[in-house]
């Protein structure tokens, strides 16, 4: 074969990346269950570049050159596994399954596992920036030992987003499910950039009474600041935008339940399962399942609420400044949390990722891409065992500036009974871990007070228990 590259699942993503590997120069296999659609990319796109089209998995495989690298790009879950098992009997030793998909790591994992019992190298891939990133450069989170990235590290490199700085925005992030854990992550911290703007929006909306147009302006503001970032910069994008049929605000004629695909609920499962607080995130998984509960907001729709006037313009547009520190601020804590759940996954699981190229790779290309994340990266650059980016001295002034105001906001919002979860579960994380004291001793008490469950001792070593039930005197219990 000639084919240094094979794509199979040609629908809008694997499309796209074999485009955009045929347009670096790469000479593409192309491959699709239906095999009009393979006929179909090479008849509209075959100018861009070189694809030899495949209409059997055998031709497929014959067509690539060795070692064979081929990327899956079907829906996630049983197909991937039916797509891998159609492909692996005519693979060779050294060979390659790059799967593309947004997997769970769990599924990357063992399908690791059982390929390289039978000498097959399977590269789980996290790629975000939808189609538009497949087409002309997406960040690319690859997991898979390092000897399968020397093979496919130059190819991704050269489809890659490039950073301001020029670099690609792809890096090995550590051996089996590594990559597609780390995508799962950046989709949760979407999750939580997505909530806290909507937040914002909503308390501009209601609290300083802003129009859409004037609320897309100040997001436009924001965005030549330090919030410059892709999700921003749409924000404004569907705020200024009106709806053809009515003349309205396009933002006033959308339902307003919200919908998910799964990820971000993945990543608070796995973020219980690893015990880290990952609050913000988890608020915005819960934001979106119980804005679609559309019986029960029914029925709730008369529960009192208080009276607050909207404010006045002087009084709006300080409080706007206010929005954007508190927005800023919850920023920082989701990061936090995300690259604490990395951290703890990288442990758990023995990746050793390191946490700056991660923070590296999403600066362009992916849907969380922003101005900030070069901050993160010179961060964990800076100090590799950084035990949180609240640790980090600049992160740290920056979210100490702002507390005034998030706390103001967060304030307003109870007073106006405007709900923001994801500024408050935010401010209340940063409260915990500033706090010399938490009240978990009490609830030490109360778990040996009901069930024995022991306590350890601020001034002594050891496990103890209280006879709560007898004269109270305490027991060493280790
Ligand atoms: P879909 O997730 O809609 O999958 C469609 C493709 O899967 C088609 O090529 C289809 O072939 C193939 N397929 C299915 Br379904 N079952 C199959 C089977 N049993 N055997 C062989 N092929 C099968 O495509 P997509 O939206 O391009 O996404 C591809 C992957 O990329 C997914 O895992 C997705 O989660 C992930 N992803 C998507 C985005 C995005 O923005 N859409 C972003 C990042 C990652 P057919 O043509 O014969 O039906």
């Amino acid at each position: 074969g000639t084919a240094q590259i094979g794509v199979t699942g040609l629908a809008v993503m694997g499309r796209n990346l074999a485009r955009n590997f045929a347009r670096n120069g790469f000479t593409v296999a192309v491959h699709n269950r239906t095999a009009s659609k393979t006929r179909a990319l090479v008849d509209e796109f075959g100018d861009e570049g070189t694809f030899v089209a495949a209409e059997s998995a055998a031709e497929f495989v014959a067509a690539l050159e060795r070692p064979r690298r081929l990327v899956i790009m079907v829906k996630a879950g049983e197909p991937t596994d039916a797509v891998i098992e159609e492909f692996a009997p005519l693979l060779e030793e050294g060979d390659v399954i790059i799967d593309g998909g947004n997997a769970h790591f769990a599924d990357t994992r063992r399908r690791e596992r059982e390929l390289r019992e039978r000498g097959i190298h399977f590269v789980g891939v996290g790629i975000s920036g939808g189609e538009e990133g497949a087409l002309h450069g997406p960040s690319i989170m690859p997991g898979g030992s390092a000897e399968s990235y020397e093979s496919l590290g130059p190819l991704l490199e050269r489809i890659a987003a490039k950073a301001p700085d020029g670099a690609p925005c792809v890096a090995h992030i550590g051996p089996d499910g590594a990559g597609h854990f780390v995508k799962m992550v950046h989709n949760g911290i979407e999750y939580a950039d997505m909530q806290l703007i909507a937040e914002a929006y909503h308390l501009l909306r209601s609290v300083a009474g802003y129009s859409p147009a004037k609320i897309a302006e100040t997001f436009r503001s924001w965005n030549t600041g330090r919030l410059d970032s892709y999700l921003i910069e749409i924000t404004a994008e569907v705020l200024a935008h009106t709806d053809e049929a009515t003349g309205k605000p396009f933002v006033d004629i959308v339902t307003d339940q919200a919908e998910q695909k799964g990820t971000g609920r993945w990543t608070v499962q796995i973020a219980l399962d690893l015990g880290v607080p990952v609050s913000g995130i988890a608020e915005a998984v819960f934001a979106r399942s119980l804005s679609g509960h559309a019986a029960l907001r029914e029925a709730s729709r008369t529960l009192p609420g208080p009276t607050a006037a909207p404010l006045g313009e002087a009084d709006a547009a300080r409080f706007a400044d206010q929005v954007e520190q508190a927005l800023y601020a919850s920023k920082i804590v989701s990061y936090t949390q995300g690259f604490h759940q990395i951290q703890a996954g990288s442990e758990e699981y023995g990746w050793n990722i390191d946490l700056g190229s991660v923070a590296a790779i999403w600066r362009a290309g992916c849907i969380i891409r922003a101005a900030f994340l070069d901050r993160i990266r010179g961060a964990f650059d800076t100090q590799p065992d950084l035990p949180s980016l609240l640790s980090d001295k600049q992160f740290a002034e920056e979210i100490g500036a702002a507390q005034d105001d998030w706390r103001a906001v967060v304030a307003a919002a109870v007073h106006q009974g405007v709900p923001t979860p994801g500024f408050g579960a935010a401010l209340a994380y940063y409260d915990a871990l500033r706090a010399e004291r938490l009240p978990a001793a009490l609830t030490q008490g109360q778990r040996d007070f009901f069930g024995a469950h022991t306590y350890r001792r601020t001034d002594r070593e050891g496990s103890f228990h209280t006879l709560w039930g007898g004269d109270r005197s305490e027991v060493s219990t280790s």
